[in-house]
């Protein structure tokens, strides 16, 4: 078999990397915890940080009971104040009473992801509320020391986080005023991000803007049905995107690649509040069906509490979520079944594939026997590019195909439930594709 030639923009190496970690999460952690708030303004005491019983192990624990492949600590969050020793600032952990001011909680951190074998990224925000140079060009170099420190001292990371937001007003050592700022230009990102790549060669950075991961356009959980990897380069800055629409659907005929991931908090804040509860397992089940279900990333957020660690009743639903998805995804009803050149798809392995000769296609697999269906999963073979543009899926029931599901695009991955029929074969229909489609695997689950 000849092998296809790339269609449009590829996903590099570390991209790829990410695709496959599917899902993981935030931690949101410090001052803000024990002051009740969502940003901090920036002049809280660095005494009000003391979380007694803080273990990232559990953390680690908690994040695997909910079948997350990583983390990524707030090191600073908007308010200022450093989780790690830093030299570029004093608003940080070594004056909090947290380890009697010996504390590194980034330390403790990457060390527990490392020990229980997930991945780790840090989140380090541009905007700074604390600091009394915000606004001039001191400050960028500031900022850009502070992600020398994370990206140098604390061993590989999977992923940088950029946040856009920027509110104004701040503390700013001691102003209280608005700040304004170009955040196309005063970050000054490119630089930064060539740091990055020298320091991390293989951590996928998100912003807004890419380079690497796009914001999904909302903090609600999913991403549009339709949802193409790649983006159109214009009119994308960290923090600022011509038209949100953008990066909700992604574009057909994007020039790079550029995936969305879905951050999304397990409780309605992103930090902890005592009067908030964890959403429940089957909501985070159906933030799964729409964001890693149609090819994006899905950061789910965890809250440690004010003792520091994440609470029980957060623990549970995340158990609860990890069974949905274990029982929907449980049995494979194809694993092994189809034929001859097809043979690539049910094998298991996410780097064969089968690549059809026309940008329409059908392909049937049987079941051997009749089972109730739950569920199909399909994933495009990315290497060579996002292609299909939309597809059908039915189910042979009685004699007769049934339509079971329909949707535009696939990507790295679109799962989707099925409608409830109890069927003996699967009809794949590829009803449009920008060229012939590469598939890499199908999954028929059983109901
Ligand atoms: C936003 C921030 O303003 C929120 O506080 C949170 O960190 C979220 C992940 O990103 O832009």
């Amino acid at each position: 078999m000849t092998i296809p030639a790339p269609h449009g923009p590829v996903p590099s190496p570390r991209q790829l990397a990410w695709h496959r970690r599917e899902l993981y999460g935030f931690v949101h952690f410090t001052v803000n915890t024990f002051t009740d708030r969502e940003w901090g303004y920036g002049d809280e005491a660095e005494s009000v940080f003391n979380p007694e019983a803080l273990d990232c192990r559990q953390w680690v624990m908690a994040a695997k009971a909910g079948g997350l492949n990583g983390l990524i600590l707030t090191a600073k969050h908007h308010d200022g104040f450093c989780l790690w020793p830093t030299a570029t600032t004093s608003h940080n952990i070594t004056r909090s009473p947290f380890r009697g001011g010996k504390g590194d909680l980034v330390r403790e951190f990457t060390d527990a992801c490392r020990a229980g074998g997930i991945a780790c990224g840090l989140y380090c925000s541009p905007w700074d509320r604390n600091h009394a140079a915000y606004g001039t060009p001191a400050y960028t170099e500031v900022f850009h020391a502070q992600w020398r420190e994370l990206l140098s001292n604390y061993g590989p990371l999977c992923e940088l986080w950029f946040d856009g937001a920027n509110g104004g007003d701040g503390y700013y050592g001691g102003a209280r005023e608005k700040r304004a700022i170009d955040s196309r230009t005063y970050y000054r990102f490119d630089e930064l991000w060539a740091m990055c790549r020298q320091l991390q060669p293989e951590a996928v950075m998100f912003s807004d803007a890419g380079p690497d991961l796009r914001w999904c356009g909302n903090e609600s959980g999913f991403t549009s049905a339709t949802c193409w990897a790649k983006v159109r380069a214009e009119g994308f800055a960290p923090g600022w995107v011509e038209s949100k629409q953008r990066l909700v659907e992604g574009e057909a005929d994007g020039s790079v690649w550029c995936p969305p991931e879905v951050d999304v908090s397990i409780r309605p804040g992103w930090f902890w509040h005592p009067t908030e509860k964890a959403r429940s397992g089957s909501n985070l089940f159906q933030f799964w069906l729409a964001s890693v279900g149609r090819g994006a990333g899905l950061n789910l957020n965890l809250t440690p509490d004010r003792s520091g660690l994440i609470p029980a009743s957060d623990i549970l639903e995340l158990m609860r979520f990890r069974s949905r998805v274990e029982a929907f995804t449980a049995v494979d009803l194809v694993r092994g079944r189809a034929m001859g050149e097809l043979a690539p798809l049910t094998d298991g392995d996410r780097d064969t594939y089968w690549a059809a000769l026309a940008r329409s296609t059908e392909i049937v697999i049987e079941l051997g026997g009749g089972h109730n269906l739950g569920g199909i999963r399909m994933e495009e073979a990315i290497r060579f590019g996002q292609r299909v543009e939309a597809f059908a899926v039915d189910v042979h029931a009685g004699g007769a195909w049934y339509e079971g599901a329909r949707g535009t695009t696939i990507g790295a991955q679109r799962i989707l439930p099925l409608a409830p029929l109890h069927g003996d074969a699967v009809r794949l229909r590829i009803l449009a594709s920008q060229a012939p489609a590469v598939l890499a695997r199908v999954m028929v689950y059983a109901g």
